[in-house]
């Protein structure tokens, strides 16, 4: 398939100005880059009344949902990465497959609240990239938000997927916070740190096989004043200190595996395969926990859950695949959320959601019928709460199911 090709020189290849973009939009939703036919299959939403049994719609006709989180009041908020827009500069060829690509570019990413009486964006109007054209397919804007309970205060991940200096050449001046750790003020945000020029001064992977400088923010955990960043791109645990201070807590790093067949390299060849964290949540014993897509060739059972403490990062589970969110419930449970249970590299791969008991028991609540998940927020009942369709416009929806 024509897809695969284009997977293959992305995946592997380090050369050309925007190609961060594409293998971060490869790692988190860019379907396109991965496999053409996994596009029609995972981009599509599904159609209404489609969910499997036990899930109820609660919101729809989101723009690329991406987390979901409760705000002070408990209030039911959704990141949406919006829809790009309508100002398109060409990216550079990648070679004699690449059939070309625009980089698209709008103010069409916010917040949507969710409550007894329906969907409402209550912040609108910030920055969206897409790679795929005016349609806006695979954006990238607000990527995860968290609201402080203690200071009250709501930040939001902006994604990137570049180098800054890409970000302020190719993006109008309003696309500068992309990239950034944000605070809401009012009826907008105000930029509290660019995560983006801190990956390109620090690189903090620098270590590892394939690094590069490449910042695409995609979890935020807000509490005590301070916040935890994980960065996708960057590969590495961040924090903001209450005097605004920024370091590196953790890097997370590449491992070893098997090249796909497609490849052709020697038998029993191996290729490094970045770690692309993808939440930060606190643990009920006052850990942070930390969610692992794996970047390409993305291999079946090779993602974990990592737990970070001042001693160092330990795996806290293992054996999952392109986990892609994750929350603990009431009970001490926590929920792993898998974005394609059989690989990004299928072409047609639904997610998976796994109860992970206190006891480190395991249960799958649900691995049929997950289109394209990529939020995962347990209630105060223990009750469910996804977004479904995470790359769709105008296609996104929240579900909701009691405790199971
Ligand atoms: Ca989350
Ligand atoms: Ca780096």
């Amino acid at each position: 398939m024509a897809g695969t090709a284009a997977a293959e020189g992305r995946g592997v290849d380090r050369q050309g100005i925007f190609m961060s973009a594409k293998r971060s939009l490869a790692r988190l939703g860019g379907v396109a880059a991965v496999s053409a036919a996994a596009l029609t299959t995972v981009g599509v939403p599904v159609p209404a009344g489609a969910q499997p049994p036990g899930w109820e719609v609660v919101a729809s006709g989101l723009d690329a949902p991406r987390d979901l989180a409760w705000g002070l009041d408990g209030e039911l908020l959704v990141a949406e990465a919006g829809r790009g827009g309508d100002t398109c500069v060409e990216l550079p060829s990648e070679g004699p497959d690449d059939e070309g690509s625009e980089l698209c570019f709008g103010l069409t990413s916010g917040v949507t609240e969710i409550t007894e009486d329906g969907q409402e964006r209550v912040l609108d109007g910030l920055p969206s990239v897409s790679v795929a054209g005016p349609a806006g397919e695979e954006p990238i804007g607000v990527e995860d938000l968290s609201t402080d309970h203690w200071t009250g205060e709501t930040y939001l991940a902006m994604g990137l997927g570049a180098t800054p200096e890409e970000r302020d050449s190719l993006l109008p001046e309003a696309g500068s916070i992309l990239g950034h750790l944000v605070r809401v003020v009012g009826d907008g945000v105000e930029p509290v740190a660019d995560l983006a020029q801190y990956e390109a001064d620090q690189n903090p992977d620098s270590g590892e096989p394939g690094s590069e400088v490449d910042s695409n923010p995609e979890g935020v955990l807000a509490v005590y004043g301070q916040q935890f960043v994980v960065d996708a791109g960057g590969n590495d645990l961040l924090h903001r200190g209450v005097d605004g201070h920024l370091s590196t807590l953790a890097v997370f790093g590449a491992t070893e595996q098997p090249a796909p067949p497609f490849l052709e390299l020697p038998p029993g060849a191996t290729i490094p395969a970045q770690a692309v964290p993808t939440e930060v949540v606190l643990g009920p014993d006052g850990a942070l926990y930390v969610s692992e897509l794996t970047g390409f060739p993305f291999t079946v059972g090779s993602a974990k859950v990592l737990r970070w403490d001042a001693n160092g990062v330990t795996t806290y589970a293992e054996g999952f695949t392109n986990i892609v969110d994750i929350d603990f419930g009431p009970d001490g449970s926590l929920y792993v959320l898998e974005l394609a249970q059989d690989s990004l590299l299928a072409p047609e791969s639904g997610g998976r959601l796994t109860r992970i008991g206190p006891d480190g028991d395991r249960e799958v609540v649900e691995d049929e019928g997950l289109p394209f998940p990529t939020s995962v927020l347990v209630g105060e009942e223990g009750d469910l709460y996804l977004t479904v369709n995470g790359v769709a416009i105008g296609g996104g929806e929240v579900w909701h199911r009691s405790a199971p």
